[in-house]
């Protein structure tokens, strides 16, 4: 009997899950699975180096894991001399080297590359990533006819289809949301051991010295490289954070310390986003140590509530909205970034702190990601697009699916309201009270005016200053405005005049 000729079954590096749709969908004896290391997705923005160590070494591991459990892999390392360079280009040799005439894929989770398989001269069957709680269809169907589309409602819906933390028809505890108890400001003492640390093993020594040489030079530091690379480490990850830090994340979620990358936060969007966990597994595993009596309702809640509500929604937004969402700029801004976001020197000691530890971790937390750099970047009108190119170029969780909405919708209001009722803005205030930061900063927060006033405080006015027509009826903004129009009016000229000049000394490329 002639055998079929082989399918090839693509797997991404952001695929690693042993369950992923197409190793389902694939004949184990006959097809062959097609991973590939390649300059395509490695430079299509600037990543951190740790993140594409983190990613190779990840796909290694997952390559050698299904060999041993008897698939066929065509693994392409980024140094083959062979390498094609691109994942269509890939698939074309290796369905040439196997007699293959068409290939199974899961649906990648960003726009540019599900429109590179469809246009690739070999057919690619792209099945939908059945990793998320809430299809395509799904989410359509809950935004249909909605006025406005809030997380708050979306997560009630995941939370009655998941049973997580419900008590029959009602949410545990009788609150569906704790998140007015996790706002609590950093207290003295506080203290984290951090993520766990693993020592690089023989795959990932080999990937660090590949890095190492190609992507040496950008952004980041690639040492001390201690991630988890497989689904192994990764569960020990996730138990020792349940243990250690889980029972004090909710209270502490919004707080910021000098010098404290992690706090209480999981620091497992890394792995979830990779494949490496699956998200309702570390969310049942969550619900069973509140459930034990280990952790407090508000914490499990609101780390639940990231998981099934923000994330599931995040991605539904992108995928809703179609591919011309990241382009979207409704406040019209345009400023190019500042030096400081790539390390340039700066006298803000909250952005130099969230920078730092970017560079070294490709990890900020979400607060620093939103109330920090996001504020900043929103109150000068940086490009929400060189802002987006920033975020997905540092950080080792980014993907256009889930960076998006976070950036472009959540963080700098570009979509019009979609995702946000208001623009997340905020003065020097907040952070002051939210984190340590002010106490070492050159600047001074409780100056609203002057060359050493706080630039957030000059730049929170000269924000809703410029943008009223578009927020002064938004009933969410209108104390803001209140609070601005009872000024006088040789105040406000002094605050504006002091806001223009510190954004011409940051045009000038001054180190403000
Ligand atoms: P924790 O604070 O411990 O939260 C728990 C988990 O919930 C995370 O691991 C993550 O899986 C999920 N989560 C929480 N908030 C969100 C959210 N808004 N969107 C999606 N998932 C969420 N997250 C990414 O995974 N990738 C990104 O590229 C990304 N970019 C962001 C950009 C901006 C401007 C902002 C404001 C947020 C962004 N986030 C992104 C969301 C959030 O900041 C990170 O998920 C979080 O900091 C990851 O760290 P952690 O695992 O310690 O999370
Ligand atoms: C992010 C990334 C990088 C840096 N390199 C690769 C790669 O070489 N091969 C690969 O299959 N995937 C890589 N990825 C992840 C992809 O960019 C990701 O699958 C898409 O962005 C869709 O989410
Ligand atoms: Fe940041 Fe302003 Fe505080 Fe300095 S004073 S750390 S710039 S908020």
């Amino acid at each position: 009997m002639v055998s079929a000729a082989p399918r090839l079954v693509l797997v991404l590096g952001d695929q690693l899950s042993p369950g992923i749709r197409a190793l389902r969908e694939a004949d184990k004896a006959r097809d062959v699975v097609v991973m590939a290391e390649v300059m395509s997705e490695a430079s299509y923005v600037p990543h951190h180096p740790k993140k594409i160590a983190f990613l190779f070494a990840a796909m290694r591991k997952f390559a050698a894991s299904l060999r041993a459990d008897g698939w066929t892999v065509a693994y392409t390392t980024l140094d083959d001399p062979d390498n094609a360079g691109s994942i269509p280009a890939e698939l074309l040799r290796r369905a040439e080297e196997h007699g293959a005439a068409e290939a199974i894929a899961t649906e990648p989770g960003e726009w540019r590359l599900i429109d590179a398989l469809e246009e690739c001269p070999l057919p690619v069957h792209q099945f939908a990533d059945d990793r998320f709680l809430a299809s395509h269809a799904r989410f359509e169907a809950w935004a249909k006819d909605r006025k406005e589309l809030r997380m708050e409602w979306f997560y009630r819906d995941m939370r009655r289809e998941t049973g997580l933390m419900m008590d029959g028809d009602d949410p545990a505890g009788g609150k569906w949301n704790y998140d007015h108890d996790n706002r609590k400001p950093p207290k003295g003492g506080m203290d984290s051991s951090g993520p766990m640390r693993f020592t690089p093993d023989e795959t990932v020594e080999d990937v660090l010295a590949l890095v190492e040489d190609r992507f040496g030079d950008s952004f980041g530091d690639l040492h001390p490289f201690t991630l988890a690379t497989d689904t192994g480490q990764a569960r020990r990850a996730m138990t020792h954070w349940i243990k250690t830090d889980l029972p004090q994340f909710g209270d502490f979620q919004d707080a910021m310390l000098t010098d404290r990358p992690f706090l209480h936060h999981a620091h497992l969007s890394f792995y979830i986003n990779a494949g490496l966990l699956d998200p309702l597994e570390v969310c049942r595993a969550v619900e069973q140590a509140w459930k034990a009596g280990d952790v407090p309702i508000n914490a499990a809640e609101g780390f639940i509530r990231q998981i099934i509500g923000w994330r599931e929604y995040i991605r539904g937004i992108y995928f809703l909205q179609g591919p011309d969402y990241a382009t979207r700029n409704i406040l019209r801004h345009d400023r190019d970034l500042p030096a400081m976001f790539w390390g340039g020197d700066t006298d803000m000691h909250c952005i130099r702190q969230t920078v730092d530890q970017t560079r070294q971790h490709a990890y900020a937390h979400h607060i620093q990601r939103l109330m920090i750099t996001g504020n900043f970047a929103l109150l000068a009108g940086i490009s929400p697009q060189r802002m987006q190119h920033w975020y997905m170029s540092v950080y080792a969780d980014a993907y256009e699916w889930v960076m998006s909405a976070n950036v472009i919708g959540m963080s700098q209001f570009a979509d019009g309201g979609i995702v946000a009722s208001k623009p997340y803005v905020s003065s020097g205030n907040y952070i002051d009270r939210m984190s340590d930061y002010c106490k070492s900063c050159a600047y001074s927060v409780k100056d609203k005016t002057g060359e050493t006033a706080c630039p957030f405080n000059l730049l929170y006015w000269h924000f809703l200053d410029r943008h009223r027509d578009r927020f002064e009826n938004n009933h969410r903004m209108g104390n803001m405005y209140r609070t601005w129009d009872r000024m006088d009016d040789d105040r406000k000229t002094t605050v504006l005049t002091d806001a223009e000049a510190w954004l011409a000394r940051l045009d000038a490329g001054e180190a403000v």
